[in-house]
């Protein structure tokens, strides 16, 4: 038997079934790899170093399995999760893959496919338990449109909030203690996929019977696809105590969902999340939802898989320079404004402070001409990310 593997850091980074084994298809071209089993990517995961892994239903055990199947299937993969010292902190359903899912799961105009899709994803969530999962994401690929002339997109809501209350009350009953969180994506491969950022989610969660058991797992390339600032996204699920899982990759604006090696496409802002998640003490688990080029075969997805966490890992210690950096940590100073007297004046609403903030005289003309040293701040920054500082 082979002997468990550690570990490479603290770090609870974790692969899904479908990165590693991402075989390389795209819609003008088909596989460049061949398929690996779940215990081979299991085996691969525990030779990168890898703290877990997550997966779809149908990852793991395929659509059309025999019971005897399925369980062959289990046990196998238990026994290489503990050869390979793996956990799996995260499952989901596949509620996109199959034809019947073409027009939406949750969402779809028929009731036939809506409670076939609450029927997969109650299973699904019986398998994650199986295997220790405690979140539980849901990404609605297909819950969206091309044309918005078919379905009413106020009902796809309602239909999706019906959903998640149901699986909600699922999870409660059998004291599964699932947390669930919920992906947003623009689009693809829906033209246009409803919920279409984190903060869409944000707010459709505060609507829900079961609002504390739901947050989000935002995806680096699913707000940068759109031409948004993903970091921004990130500090509001943070800020509300919604970050319950994310997705980490990389991925240029604009363009298709490419799902790169983690800070392979826009280093700086791959710094500021980092940062951030340090920042604020994100301890939840790191999910490269990335795969390898399609170029690679599998000595280069594991080069892949090494090269996203050595990234993170960098990045960390980039991120401990910045905030000992004495130079930067005094801008910083200089930069935050201090002023005791308008700080009490305007710390708490009264009609005492209204009054004398009223009458207060600003000099408005020095506050816009004073210079803020936010060139110099950038540059320093840039010098740590590029390791001469
Ligand atoms: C799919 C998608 C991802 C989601 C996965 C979870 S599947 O690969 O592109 O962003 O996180 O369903
Ligand atoms: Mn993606
Ligand atoms: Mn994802």
């Amino acid at each position: 038997m082979a002997k468990a593997v550690k570990s490479v850091t603290r770090e609870k980074f974790t692969f899904g079934l479908w990165t590693v084994g991402n075989i390389g298809r795209d819609p003008f071209g088909g596989p460049v790899r061949g398929v690996l089993t779940p215990v081979q990517i299991a085996k691969l995961l525990g030779e990168v170093g890898a703290y877990g892994v997550n997966f779809h239903d149908n990852d793991l055990v395929p659509i059309d399995a025999t019971p005897a199947q399925e369980r062959q299937i289990k046990s196998s993969f238990k026994k290489a999760l503990r050869d390979n010292g793996l956990v799996v902190p995260m499952a989901t359903t596949n509620l996109f893959g199959d034809p019947i899912f073409k027009d939406g799961a949750f969402t779809s105009a028929d009731a036939r496919v809506r409670a076939y899709a609450l029927q997969k994803t109650m299973r699904a969530m019986d398998l994650g338990v199986e295997f220790g999962a405690q979140t539980f994401v849901f990404w609605g690929g297909r819950e969206g449109a091309e044309s918005d002339a078919a379905k009413d997109p106020a009902e796809a809501i309602k239909r999706f909030r019906h959903a998640i209350n149901f699986l909600c009350q699922y999870s409660i009953e059998n004291n599964y203690g699932y947390r669930f969180a919920m992906e947003a994506k623009p689009n693809e491969p829906r033209g246009h996929i409803y919920f279409a950022t984190t903060g869409n989610y944000l707010g459709f969660i505060e609507t829900l019977d079961y609002p504390e058991m739901v947050g989000v797992n935002p995806e680096v390339a699913h707000e940068t696809m759109a031409g948004l600032n993903f970091v921004h996204h990130v500090a509001q699920a943070l800020e509300a105590g919604k970050l319950f899982h994310i997705d980490l990759n990389d991925q240029e604006p604009g363009r298709y969902d490419q799902d790169y090696r983690f800070g392979a496409a826009n280093i700086k802002a791959a710094f500021f999340l980092v940062k951030l998640l340090v920042d604020h003490g994100y301890d939840g688990p790191l999910h490269f939802d990335a795969h390898a080029y399609r170029t690679e075969d599998y000595q280069g997805v594991k080069d892949f898989a090494r090269g996203c966490m050595k990234t993170y890992m960098l990045l960390k210690q980039k991120v401990a320079k910045f905030n000992t950096d004495r130079e930067i940590q005094a801008l910083l100073k200089q930069i935050h404004v201090r002023d005791q007297k308008l700080e009490n004046m305007t710390a708490a609403y009264s009609i005492d402070a209204v009054r004398q903030l009223k009458a207060y005289k600003f000099n408005r003309v020095a506050l816009g001409a004073r210079g803020i040293p936010y060139e110099k701040l950038d540059q320093l920054t840039m010098e740590i990310i590029m390791g001469t500082r």
